[in-house]
């Protein structure tokens, strides 16, 4: 069986959107994984179809109802043993790991919001994880949840070249990666580092560590802390 992303919006002809393109897209035309939405709105309340209520203790916005997200979950018809998740800025970061355990598994249902959110008791009763994809807020869940299914899918098997193993692996070492050159030789007037030109790899191995290292010390301290504390065998805060 393929890979299975369900997905509950109200906004259905978002997907697959750009996942039917290049790599993701030939994975869902050769059956690699699938993606089906149920409509939020076709299982709303009354003549208008209402989704969402105001919520208790007063405030802006709207909140989605337990009760309609509870009806649109039952009808997708996706197994208990798939992972549920909720895309809101009041997740927990997406990480690399997650990725992985999603797509080693049968499928993802994502849950995409829009208003103030979801109802809580819903999300506990069902065991709904709530996930983010980083310190910004859009405007609904749907593209996280384009992004979320993204890093899945091109992690599936045959969905990548041989390569793709390698550079998932450059990233959960924990470093950024070092940076890339190609042709021509000088550009602009701008040359290429010029020990990629020596043909010594052991010496290009060295500095694209230490290119690597540096990048990630400047731009990412939270990655070069915890990459620190890892080489260093966990001893707390000894550097
Ligand atoms: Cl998952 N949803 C929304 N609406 N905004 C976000 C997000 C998710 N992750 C970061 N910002």
């Amino acid at each position: 069986m393929s890979w299975q992303a369900t997905v509950v919006t109200l906004f259905p002809d978002m997907f697959p959107g750009p996942l039917g393109q290049s790599l993701a897209g030939r994975a869902l035309e050769n059956g690699v994984w699938s993606c089906r939405t149920e409509d939020l709105r076709e299982h709303g309340l009354g003549r208008h179809r209402a989704v969402d209520d105001t919520p208790f203790g007063g405030g802006a916005g709207m909140v989605i109802r337990p009760d309609v997200a509870d009806a649109a979950l039952a009808a997708t018809q996706a197994g208990a043993n798939i992972p549920r998740v909720y895309l809101t800025p009041r997740g927990r970061p997406l990480a690399q790991a997650d990725v992985r355990r999603y797509a080693a598994g049968p499928g993802v249902m994502l849950l995409c919001g829009r208003f103030e959110g979801v109802d809580e008791r819903f999300l506990q009763a069902r065991g709904v994880e709530q996930v983010s994809i980083g310190d910004y807020v859009l405007s609904g869940g749907e593209t996280a949840a384009l992004v979320l299914l993204d890093a899945c899918v091109r992690l599936l098997p045959g969905v990548m070249g041989s390569e793709q193993s390698g550079v998932e692996e450059s990233f959960s070492d924990g470093l950024l990666e070092y940076p890339h050159y190609t042709r021509p030789a000088v550009w602009d007037g701008h040359e290429v580092p010029e020990v990629l030109l020596s043909g010594n790899h052991a010496a290009i191995a060295r500095w694209r560590q230490a290119q690597a290292e540096e990048t990630t010390r400047e731009r990412r301290p939270d990655l070069w802390s915890a990459w620190l504390a890892r080489k260093n065998g966990n001893r707390t805060e000894a550097v």
